[in-house]
């Protein structure tokens, strides 16, 4: 029984005091190297989820809660994303699916979609060398034919230039929506059974699965949602069937590295958990 509250102890790890100073938008705890450090030494206990999903919200609402224009909490999550970015590839991740802009974000005030717009563009730009050096593929998972051109041009320049590295793949969803990308396959499907090339037998859920944007990448093992939103809203649909879900209040610019590891390490201690009546 000592062994069982261990567990569950080392589950709900106490954060440090909020001792500490402010870096540029958020307060660095003294403790939070240390803490970071345990929860790497208890993850490496076991096996990691190869793919992690996120979905990246909460910025709007960080950026009001302080008075400031919401896309100032759209900059402050690149900072977020660059941390996590880092933080999964350090710990040996080997995909990372990010959801940045669903179709639906296309209601949003004209002035803040166009910013989002053009942030993909700004972001390759900005950070395409590091991505290199770290040895990173980006991919991109969402309708990119009703894009601007310059959007466009920068994510085929991403594309090409990060396809023959061999490190982690950094995979955008970006302009995506689940129920348009199944609608999609399901037209591409039509179109071969109509033009004789495909039997409606030979319709599987592998099969299937090849029809969706990203066919080759496996289905996410986690999703982490913060900004406490306790929905899918829209995001892989078909691939998050089995995939462990992990919700946080915390908005997306105020989530850090030690968030990101908690959600790992309770990802392994759940998959323990059932792994004996997993099939
Ligand atoms: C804003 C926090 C990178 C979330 C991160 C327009 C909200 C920064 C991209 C990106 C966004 C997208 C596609 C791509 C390469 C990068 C991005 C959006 C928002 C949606 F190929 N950051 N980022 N896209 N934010």
């Amino acid at each position: 029984m000592p062994g069982k509250l261990l567990t569950s102890n080392r589950n709900a790890y106490p954060l440090p005091p909020p001792r500490g100073l402010i870096y540029r938008y958020r307060v660095i705890t003294l403790g939070e190297k240390q803490r970071e450090e345990e929860l790497i030494e208890l993850i490496s206990l076991r096996g990691l989820p190869r793919h992690v999903a996120i979905i990246m919200d909460g910025n709007g609402r960080w950026a009001q809660k302080r008075g400031l224009p919401r896309i100032a909490g759209h900059r402050a999550g690149i900072d977020t994303l660059r941390a996590i970015v880092d933080c999964a590839q350090s710990i040996g991740i080997k995909i990372i699916t990010l959801y940045a802009f669903s179709t639906e974000n296309w209601k949003r005030p004209p002035f803040e979609v166009k910013f989002l717009m053009y942030l993909p563009e700004k972001y390759l730009h900005r950070e395409l060398p590091s991505l290199m050096e770290k040895n990173i593929i980006v991919r991109v998972t969402g309708e990119l034919s009703d894009l601007p051109e310059g959007t466009r041009m920068a994510i085929n320049e991403a594309l090409e230039a990060t396809q023959n590295n061999t490190g982690m793949i950094l995979n955008f969803a970006f302009n995506y929506g689940g129920r348009k990308e199944i609608i999609s396959a399901v037209k591409k499907i039509c179109a071969e059974v109509r033009a004789d090339c495909l039997n409606i037998e030979d319709i599987t859920e592998e099969l299937f699965t090849g029809y969706l944007y990203n066919g080759d990448i496996p289905d996410p093992d986690l999703l982490i949602r913060p900004s406490g939103e306790l929905r899918i809203s829209n995001f892989l649909l078909w691939q998050l069937a089995y995939t462990e879900l992990w919700f946080t209040e915390i908005l997306w610019p105020d989530f850090q590295r030690e968030n990101f590891l908690q959600a790992i390490l309770d990802y392994q201690i759940r998959e323990r958990r059932f792994g004996d009546i997993k099939f």
